[in-house]
């Protein structure tokens, strides 16, 4: 297995849209498995293959406290979305800040596992946040979009400047 390198927000290959998996083959589950070290490492609950300048439609995610609860997810579809919640999110491409977000309190996807099989999950509290926050990566969407202009401006800032400080 591998670490892998974790693209920061302002990177604009965070903005590419993620495209299909064709076919769930050994490379993807090679990267599914890169990608889990990666977000054990970091550490974080989730990560994109966006996150790791993979343009593929693939999610990983684990909310659970023991780290032994790994859910992979490609090419995952929102079938069914209800209800609001604001939560506090963080993103491992935008380190350091965490800001409230909105959005939906209860969803139902469907996705493909590494078996190439299809399976649907129902799923409300953080798993329910965490997978669409991952599910807007894929999308070329981070977090911080969500804010005012104002607190976006205020962020690239921030972490232009930290990026400056640490070359
Ligand atoms: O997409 C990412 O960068 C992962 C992100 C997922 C996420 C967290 C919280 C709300 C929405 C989405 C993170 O994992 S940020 C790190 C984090 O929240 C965390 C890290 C260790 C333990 C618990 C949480
Ligand atoms: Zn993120």
């Amino acid at each position: 297995m591998a670490l892998l390198k974790i693209l920061h927000y302002p990177d604009p290959r965070l903005h590419t849209v993620a495209q299909p998996v064709e076919r769930v083959d050994d490379e993807i589950r090679k990267l599914a498995a890169d990608m889990a070290e990666t977000m054990y490492a970091a550490p974080g609950v989730g990560l994109a293959a966006t996150q790791v300048d993979r343009h593929i439609q693939m999610i990983l995610v684990d909310v659970s406290e023991t780290h032994d609860r790994l859910q992979v997810f490609i090419n995952p579809q929102i079938l069914q979305a209800d209800g609001e919640s604001v939560h506090e999110e963080g993103c491992l491409s935008v380190p350091g800040i965490y800001e409230q977000v909105r959005r939906a309190k209860h969803i139902r996807v469907r996705a493909l596992d590494l078996q190439g099989q299809p399976f649907e999950l129902e799923a409300d509290g953080l798993l329910a946040i965490c997978i669409q926050h991952e599910i807007d990566h894929l999308k070329g969407k981070v977090f911080v979009e969500y804010l005012s202009r104002l607190k976006q401006e205020r962020i690239r800032h921030k972490l232009r400047k930290r990026e400056r400080e640490v070359m």
